[in-house]
């Protein structure tokens, strides 16, 4: 680096020395803390994604938020240039350029990097960072030490989007480097026409009655108010009725997390919503879970990610199966696509055994879109989910080129025919569906249009499997990292000892499963349990929140 680049480096870096005594790590996703604590951090990734910028000759997403947490926090994300998440490859220099101590060891750090990788800082690069965040209001000051870390690299130009979802931010890297139009018009552009397009090849003699019109939507009290209220006013076919569009506090009795976690209905919501269909999305809008309220009570029943995943899956599936399966097209034009599902430790096992039962390919990778998303890639359909609802659906390329040439001919064959519309749905599937990353609106969309095209209610959607009962704990312990897992996180290898105790406490209980690991967005353990009765599914998750208690030492609380 030359002398110029260091001394701007020098200059700005010591505007943000980090916090003492703590030790930043770039998670499940991204850096992640209380927002005061958080300036130097998101000042360094700033820099971090100028480099990956030049590196790939590309522009680099760098998104604000702390998702599902609680209001006071904030986080701080890399989006690489597919729009998917930073390579992994990358994270360890994440973490050691957030826990350098000084603007000096700052620049050795990068120094180093820099010729390690063979990235070109003195060329003159011209390089980008788009950069977006949530509502927190922590939000906008961090964004600009964002964008000063991003343009302290010489020739980086910092776009601020301003507030928007985390998905749409991944959308626009993807599409901006693909030459396509990024904008929230665009965007929207996109995935309703697409929608359109699905609703319009709805098979003949499918019900359209009135259970169908109104959609509930629990914003969160985020970025997703905002955007429903955008969505709304260009959707004639669907009402949605927008609750906790961002007067209340972010994320608190609201939102997907919460009413996952909890299941009961969110503030807002109540015994009158009995029989309507209702969603929910987390702060950031990437993640979606459907509910309806049970009669005469507060208490819920969660559509959750694993039921989005199968719907997906299933609708898939059928149109795959439309389009192969005539006889004289399996011989010439059928292409035995690789179909696959991607699940994490904490998809219900009820799902799991539904969808094996399907003759879907499942497999498993540990928690975090990161890993989802890697595995899901190398499908040429991949549908990926986790419970929580953060999820979407990958197209390969190649699926996708034989898709076109499959429709145009099946267009000038039979055009209108059962087949020809089963590809065009896989086409408007693959717009409407955001192949960069689980989007909550995008997601919602599609979901919408397959419950139309089979004429499903929520309830006949969630009867295609039962749940089994299921319990998530948090432990406090005095060091998560002392927990190691292995085998997509089911089983703990350190401390020694625990797994065989937990494998003892799980054999107790009928149809049990139980596994813990390190949370790495929080500074807890968590702890996941399934039974075959909800009290059993309790017992078993605070047995095992004792054993890790015991084995790890708590904090007391
Ligand atoms: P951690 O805190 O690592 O469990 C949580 C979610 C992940 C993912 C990330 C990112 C659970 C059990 N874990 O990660 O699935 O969504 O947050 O937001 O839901
Ligand atoms: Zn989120």
């Amino acid at each position: 680096m030359n002398q110029k680049q260091r001394s701007i480096l020098v200059e700005l870096a010591s505007r943000f020395p980090p916090p003492q005594g703590l030790r930043f790590s770039y998670g499940t996703s991204g850096f992640r803390t209380d927002a005061s604590l958080l300036e130097s951090t998101v000042f360094r990734v700033g820099i971090l994604a100028a480099l990956r910028s030049i590196q790939t000759a590309s522009v680099i997403g760098l998104m604000i938020t702390a998702s599902h947490n609680e209001v006071l926090d904030n986080g701080v994300k890399v989006t690489d240039p597919s729009g998917g998440m930073l390579t992994q490859r990358w994270e360890p220099f994440a973490d050691a350029i957030a826990n350098a101590s000084d603007p000096h060891s700052l620049i050795q750090l990068i120094d180093d990097f820099v010729k390690k990788e063979n990235i070109q800082l003195d060329g003159a690069p011209s390089s980008e960072v788009l950069l977006g965040r949530d509502t927190r209001p922590s939000g906008k000051l961090l964004v600009s030490a964002a964008a000063l870390g991003a343009t302290s690299i010489m020739g980086t130009i910092a776009n601020d989007m301003g507030i928007l979802t985390t998905p749409q931010l991944h959308w626009m890297v993807r599409s901006k480097n693909k030459g396509i139009e990024a904008t929230k018009n665009s965007y929207y552009d996109q995935f309703l026409v697409s929608y359109r397009l699905l609703l319009d090849c709805i098979p003949p003699g499918v019900c359209g009655n009135n259970m169908y019109e109104k959609l509930i939507v629990d914003c969160a009290d985020g970025v997703g108010g905002e955007e429903i209220e955008k969505l709304k006013t260009r959707l004639s076919d669907l009402k949605i009725e927008a609750r906790n569009t961002g007067v209340g506090v972010l994320n608190e009795g609201v939102g997907a997390d919460f009413v996952q976690k909890e299941k009961i209905v969110p503030r807002g919501f109540g015994p009158s919503d009995f029989g309507a269909r209702c969603a929910s999305l987390d702060g950031d809008a990437d993640r979606l879970v459907y509910f309806y309220v049970l009669s005469n009570s507060n208490k819920i029943h969660l559509v959750d990610g694993d039921k989005i995943l199968t719907l997906f899956a299933l609708f898939i599936k059928e149109q795959l199966g439309i389009i192969n399966g005539a006889e004289d097209v399996k011989a010439n034009n059928s292409y035995q696509t690789h179909l696959g599902v991607i699940q994490t430790a904490y998809a219900n096992g009820a799902s799991t055994d539904y969808l094996k039962q399907l003759g879907l390919e499942v497999v498993f990778t540990p928690t975090g879109v990161k890993y989802l998303h890697e595995k899901a890639a190398k499908y040429d359909i991949g549908i990926y989910f986790e419970a929580n609802g953060h999820g979407t659906i990958l197209f390969s390329e190649t699926f996708l080129g034989w898709l076109d040439i499959r429709n145009n001919e099946l267009l000038s064959t039979s055009r209108g025919s059962e087949q020809q519309k089963a590809a065009l749905r896989l086409v408007a599937t693959s717009k409407l569906i955001n192949q960069a990353v689980g989007d909550a609106l995008s997601g919602m969309l599609l979901v919408e249009a397959i419950l139309r095209h089979w004429g499903w209610s929520i309830y006949r959607w969630n009867e295609l499997y039962q749940d089994l009962p299921s319990r998530q704990l948090k432990v406090k312990v005095i060091d998560r990292t002392a927990v190691v897992t292995a085998n997509a996180e089911t089983v703990v290898v350190k401390p020694p000892g625990i797994q065989e105790a937990i494998d003892v406490e799980t054999a107790k209980y009928p149809k049990g499963r139980c596994f813990v690991r390190p949370s790495g967005t929080e500074d807890v353990v968590r702890v996941y349990a399934e039974a075959l009765t909800q009290e059993l599914a309790d017992s078993l998750a605070h047995s095992v929140a004792r054993l890790v208690d015991q084995f790890l030492g708590s904090c007391g609380d």
